[in-house]
């Protein structure tokens, strides 16, 4: 029994001001995540695009491995490369993260071919390859860096830029159909859907949000949502593309 009085006596010695500073640290712990979740899917509607075949000849490398282009991955109806996005109600300033977003160069390919990135978030692009590429990239049409890339040389630290909503847009010159998207958030909720259309936003407050989904040849969609508390804190949420 002493024993276990021991440290509750001791506590009662210890000077009042450090028990307030502990009460200070206390204080400045950062708030837990909020719980609201969406976890939604995102629909193509009507008969998908055929995948071509992508003529790769140009390059023996890559002409190794067949490849079907990839603007418009449809699999089942779902569509993947979706980027959902909050647009309302991320109040507040996020940190940019000190790992950067990854573009691997594999099989004369990006994986994955779209990210979303933080504002000033770094890209790190590698090259899986045994062949050169160079990586392109461009805001609006505006040159941010063309960058050779030797086989077998480390991955490129590449900047993005500090402003939310534009994408970065990455091509390689030697390989044209290789194409890649980094976009631009202010704040960290987003994701992109997987092959199966589907895409899980975390940690949000309750209230309502404009979903947005953008996708880099069919462009963007919206869709309010709603997240309450308790069982009402994870909503689903579809998001659908009905090209013309
Ligand atoms: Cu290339």
């Amino acid at each position: 029994m002493i024993r276990f009085l021991l440290p509750i006596c001791l506590l009662g010695l210890l000077p009042s001001a450090a028990i307030a500073d502990s009460k200070a640290k206390a204080k400045i712990k950062p708030a837990p995540p909020a719980a609201g979740a969406i976890k939604g899917t995102v629909i193509f509607e009507g008969e998908a695009p055929e995948r071509s075949k992508l003529e790769r000849d140009s390059d023996p490398y890559c002409a190794k491995t067949d490849k079907l282009a990839e603007d418009v991955i449809v699999t089942k109806g779902k569509l993947k490369d979706v980027l959902v996005r909050i647009q309302n109600g991320t109040m507040g300033k996020h940190a940019t993260p000190a790992t950067p977003a990854v573009f691997d160069q594999k099989d004369c390919m990006y994986t994955p071919r779209v990210v979303g990135v933080l504002a000033g978030q770094k890209l790190a692009v590698r090259n899986s390859d045994g062949t050169f590429h160079n990586v392109h990239g461009t805001v609006a049409g505006k040159l941010l860096w063309n960058k050779p890339h030797p086989k077998a040389a480390g991955d490129l630290s590449l900047e993005t830029t500090p402003r939310a909503g534009d994408v970065v847009d990455v091509v390689c010159d030697v390989h044209p159909w290789m194409k890649a998207h980094a976009v631009v958030q202010d704040h960290p909720y987003f994701a992109v859907t997987r092959a199966d259309g589907s895409f899980e936003i975390k940690g949000l407050a309750p209230g309502t949000y404009t979903l947005e989904a953008w996708h880099p040849t069919l462009g963007t969609r919206s869709l309010a949502v709603k997240i309450g508390t308790g069982a009402k804190a994870t909503v689903t949420a579809r998001l659908s593309y009905k090209p013309n």
